[in-house]
């Protein structure tokens, strides 16, 4: 690896990338092999791929266990899961979200002509604004999706308060939360359910995947009716449905991933500590901090770009890039500024203030088990010079 000390260094100025293939956030990690190979040899075996098989059923017990929650119900997708869970709930007209989350949030709504309603959200935490939730209340709205952004728990109680006083149900995307916890309690506890994804990119996968927890036995039978096209038994369709199964391959997936999660768990809080200490000593970058007294899965390193740095985001993302570390601007620019929302509510960034200057500040940066310090501390290098010679 080269090292970086001056501009002369840097990509941007035409010297050689600081590394030879690209550091993704978001790269899976991978649990055991051998094990993986033997779940897919006895799948094949015999001869049951999907529509709730032995394997699902086993990784639904462990996930639950996992999160100590009595319910979970796996999905193909993060994605399904919200629709599944939000049409289960009879949430209608129009619901409460953040616009700082990933697009899935407000497309699940919007697909099944829910409006969502963009609330603003605090930037010292990045998750929903309980006052500003209070102030997008109308007579038709029937509900909340709040979302643990970063794996850090929404203002759960406040939330609640909220719902309870004006008659709205309330659940959260957990998509970047498996294995987190509020006030000792984990994730899958709160509201009257919470989804996780499983895809690719999440610390936990299972391919593409994701489930929905709950401690509410009725509704949990539904959405396992609502999974599988509202079959119940051979010929009798008892409730509408979709087809939100997952595969036998993912949860053997999962389940082998299950295996190792402590290992990546401490990989990512070995990262973060890593980023945290080069980070700090640079005027104007933040990094977002995690509650260690909660369980954690430190699954996204979070920066933000203040005002009193000597470049802005955008040209730090413009560097790191040069240098093959692909940092994401996640959730930029906003749910609100995206199609169809920009088009169908072209106001709504007017009571988003916080939103948009948030969204314009963070920069992602790559962790997981394919990183290790040396890796962290060249890429917080490639920072310092920049910031250095601007300053
Ligand atoms: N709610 C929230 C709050 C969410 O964050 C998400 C998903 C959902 C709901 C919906 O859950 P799912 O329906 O997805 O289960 C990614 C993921 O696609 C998405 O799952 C995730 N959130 C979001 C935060 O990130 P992209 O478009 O940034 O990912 P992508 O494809 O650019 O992947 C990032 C990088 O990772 C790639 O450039 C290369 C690397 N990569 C990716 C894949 C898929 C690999 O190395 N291997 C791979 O297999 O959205």
């Amino acid at each position: 690896m080269k090292r970086i000390q001056g501009q002369q260094d840097l990509a941007i100025n035409g010297a050689d990338p600081a590394f030879s293939e690209p550091l993704h956030v978001g790269r899976p990690n991978m649990g055991n092999r051998e094990d993986f190979l033997k779940y897919a040899g006895e799948i094949f075996d015999r001869r049951w791929l999907t529509n709730n098989g032995p394997v699902v059923q086993e990784f639904e017990r462990q996930v639950a266990d996992y999160h100590n929650v009595k319910h979970c119900v796996a999905m193909c997708n993060g994605t399904v899961a919200l629709e599944i869970a939000i049409r289960a709930l009879g949430y209608e007209n129009e619901v409460i979200i953040p616009s700082f989350t990933f697009v899935a949030t407000a497309h699940a709504l919007h697909w099944q002509g829910i409006t969502p309603v963009f609330a603003d959200i605090d930037p010292a935490t990045h998750n929903l604004d309980p006052k500003s939730v209070r102030r997008m209340i109308t007579p038709r709205t029937t509900g909340i999706v709040a979302v643990h952004l970063w794996g850090r728990s929404a203002a759960i109680e406040e939330l609640q308060e909220i719902a309870d006083e004006h008659g709205l149900g309330l659940m959260f995307d957990a998509a970047h939360a498996f294995g987190c916890s509020h006030e000792g309690t984990t994730v899958g506890n709160f509201g009257a359910c919470e989804i996780l994804s499983f895809h690719a990119t999440k610390f936990f996968n299972t391919f593409e995947g994701g489930a929905v927890l709950t401690n509410d036995h009725e509704l949990a039978e539904t959405m396992q009716l609502m999974r599988n096209f509202g079959f119940s038994g051979m010929d009798r369709v008892i409730h509408a449905g979709t087809n939100g199964k997952m595969t036998e391959i993912s949860a053997a997936m999962g389940i082998v991933n299950l295996d190792s999660i402590d290992s990546v768990i401490e990989a990512n809080r070995r990262n973060y500590h890593a980023y945290r200490e080069e980070l700090s000593r640079l005027p104007g970058i933040n990094l977002l901090s995690f509650d260690e007294s909660e369980r954690q899965n430190y699954q996204y390193v979070v920066m933000e770009v203040g005002e009193q740095c000597p470049v802005t985001r955008d040209q730090i993302i413009q560097a790191l890039h040069a240098e093959n570390v692909i940092a994401r601007r996640y959730f930029w620019p906003g749910c609100h500024k995206m199609v169809p929302y920009c088009e169908l509510y072209p106001h709504a960034g007017q009571v988003l203030p916080n939103t948009n200057q948030v969204a314009d500040r963070v920069v992602v940066l790559p962790t997981g088990t394919t990183m290790d310090d040396g890796m962290v501390r060249t890429v917080v290098s490639i920072i310092a010079v920049l910031l250095k010679d601007a300053g």
